[in-house]
C-alpha cells in the first residue's frame, strides 16, 4: 500500500499547534458559544437559569462540567427550529437525522457553518490520505443524510474531483470506479463489502483497481473489518466519525499514517467522556459515553450533547488533538442477553475471526418463552457453503461467542447472498421481541 503521510506543511496550523495554543483557542470559543447560546436560544437560557448559571461562570475549560447536558429529546421537543441561535432566514441548509420512528431531528447550518464543515471535511480527507487533484468517489447517500453532501463539499474544498455517486445501483458503482479510476472512496464499510462482492461477481479483482484509500464511517465497524477490506482491495481503510446533530461527518478522523483511532477536531468540538448512567465525567482513557460541545457552530450551538456513542479518549499522536478509540457501539444498540451485555461489534470480531464466515451478519433477538434469546445469522463464504460445513461453522462460532463474550446464543450459518444488503448504514440487530 502507498505511503500517504501528508506533508506537514499542508496541514492547518492548529493540527500541529501546542496543547496550550489549542486550549487557549478552545477557551475563547467555548465562552463565545455559551454566551451566544444563552442570549439567542430560549432553551439554553432556561437550562442555564435552572442551574443558577450565567455565561460569565464559564471562564475556562474546567468549568464545562458545570453546564447541563443536551439530549436528543431536547432537539425533538424543539422541532423543527426551536434550537436556532440565528433567524431562520440566515440558514443556508437543513439536514435531518435518520430517526426510524416519529419526528426526524432537523439540524441547520448558516453560510459560515457550511464553510467550517467543508474545511473540516477537507482536513479529514487529507488526514485520510486524499490530496488535491484526487478523484473522490462519494457513495454515501445524498439528501437529508449528512454523509453525501458533507463528503462532497469537503472533497471540493480540498481541490479534488468529486463523483457524486450516492448509494445504490451497485453495478454502476463498479463501472464508475473502473472507468473514472477513483483514488478515494467514501461510504459505509458495510456498503463497501457489497461493492467488493460486486467486483467479484463481475470477475474483476478489486486489488487491480485504482483506489488508494477508503474513508469509512456512519456505522460501527471493527479492526477485523479493516483488515478484510485492506486485504481484498489492497487499499488503506480509515475511520471517519460524525453525527448530524453536531455537524455531520468530519467531527473526528483517523490519520492514515498511524491508524490508531480518530483525531477529534478539538478546535471545533470539545469532547468529554461520561459515565452513561451517572453522567459523571470520567478520566482520560476510560470507556464511556462521548459528550460533545460545539465551539464554532453558529446556527445550532450545542452544549454537552450526549451522543450515546461509547468510546474512550486518548492523547494525540499524529496531531495535537486528542484521539478517540473506534466507536464500540451505541448505548441504545447494547443487547442484554441473559444478563450479559453484548454489542454487535463484539459479534463481528468473532465472525471475522473465522476465515470461512463472511462479514455479512445479523443479530436476531427473540423471546420465545420468558427469556431473551439471540440468534446470530451469518453467511458462509462461497467456498464453505455446503450444509455440513455450515453446521460445523455454526458450532465453531457459537463456541467462540460463549468463550469470549460469555453468553449462549444460537448460530445460523446461511447461504452466501441470503441476508439483506444495505446501501447505507447496515442493520445489525433485528428485534423480534414483543414490545
Ligand atoms: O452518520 C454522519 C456520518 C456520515 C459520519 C458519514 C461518518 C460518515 P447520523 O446519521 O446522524 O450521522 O448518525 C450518527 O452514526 O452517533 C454513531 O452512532 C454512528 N457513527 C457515525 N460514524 C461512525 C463511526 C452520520 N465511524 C451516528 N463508527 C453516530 C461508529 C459511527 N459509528
Amino acid at each position: 500500500m502507498l505511503d500517504l503521510t501528508p506533508d506537514p506543511k499542508s496541514l492547518d496550523w492548529i493540527e500541529t499547534a501546542s496543547r496550550d495554543e489549542l486550549e487557549a483557542l478552545q477557551t475563547e470559543r467555548l465562552r463565545d458559544t455559551v454566551r451566544r447560546a444563552y442570549q439567542s436560544v430560549p432553551f439554553y437560557r432556561a437550562a442555564l437559569d435552572a442551574h443558577g448559571l450565567v455565561p460569565e461562570d464559564i471562564r475556562g475549560l474546567g468549568d464545562i462540567a458545570k453546564l447541563p447536558f443536551t439530549v436528543k429529546d431536547d432537539l425533538r421537543n424543539n422541532y423543527p427550529f426551536g434550537m436556532l441561535a440565528v433567524p431562520r432566514a440566515q440558514l443556508r441548509r437543513v439536514h435531518a437525522s435518520s430517526g426510524t420512528t416519529g419526528r426526524p431531528t432537523v439540524v441547520a447550518y448558516t453560510d459560515s457553518d457550511i464553510a467550517t464543515w467543508s474545511e473540516l471535511m477537507a482536513r479529514s480527507i487529507r488526514a485520510a490520505g486524499g490530496r488535491p487533484g484526487d478523484l473522490v468517489h462519494v457513495a454515501y447517500g445524498y439528501g437529508l443524510f449528512t454523509g453525501g453532501l458533507g463528503a462532497h463539499y469537503g472533497a471540493e474544498r480540498l481541490g479534488c474531483t468529486v463523483v457524486p455517486a450516492s448509494g445504490g445501483m451497485t453495478e454502476r458503482q463498479v463501472t464508475l470506479l473502473q472507468d473514472l479510476r477513483a483514488d478515494v472512496i467514501m461510504l459505509t464499510p458495510s456498503y463497501m463489502l457489497v461493492i467488493l462482492d460486486e467486483f467479484a461477481r463481475q470477475g474483476i479483482d478489486p486489488r487491480t483497481c485504482s483506489l488508494k484509500v477508503g474513508i469509512f464511517g456512519a456505522e460501527p465497524w471493527t479492526e477485523d473489518m479493516r483488515r478484510e477490506i485492506e486485504r481484498r482491495a489492497d487499499m488503506h481503510a480509515v475511520d471517519i466519525y460524525g453525527l448530524s446533530e453536531v455537524m455531520g461527518p468530519g467531527v473526528a478522523q483517523e490519520c492514515v499514517e498511524t491508524k490508531d483511532g480518530l483525531t477529534v477536531w478539538e478546535d471545533h468540538f470539545y469532547p468529554e467522556i461520561v459515565d452513561p448512567t451517572s453522567g459523571d465525567v470520567l478520566p482520560q482513557g476510560e470507556l464511556g459515553e462521548l459528550v460533545l460541545t460545539t465551539l464554532t457552530k453558529q446556527a445550532m450551538p450545542l452544549l454537552r450533547y450526549r451522543t450515546r456513542d461509547l468510546t474512550r479518549l486518548l492523547p494525540g499522536t499524529a496531531r495535537t488533538m486528542r484521539r478517540m478509540e473506534r466507536i464500540r457501539g451505541r448505548t441504545d444498540d447494547m443487547m442484554i442477553v441473559r444478563g450479559v451485555n453484548v454489542f454487535p461489534s463484539q459479534v463481528e470480531e468473532l465472525v471475522l475471526s473465522i476465515a470461512d464466515l463472511s462479514p455479512h451478519y445479523l443479530c436476531v433477538l427473540s423471546r420465545p418463552a420468558r427469556l431473551d434469546e439471540m440468534t446470530v445469522r451469518v453467511e458462509a463464504r462461497p467456498r464453505a457453503a455446503t450444509a455440513d460445513r455450515r453446521e460445523r461453522l455454526a458450532q465453531e462460532l457459537g463456541a467462540r461467542i460463549k468463550h469470549r463474550i460469555g453468553v449462549t446464543v444460537a448460530v445460523d450459518v446461511v447461504e452466501p447472498g441470503s441476508l439483506e444488503r444495505s446501501l447505507g448504514k447496515a442493520k445489525r440487530i433485528l428485534d423480534l421481541r414483543a414490545p
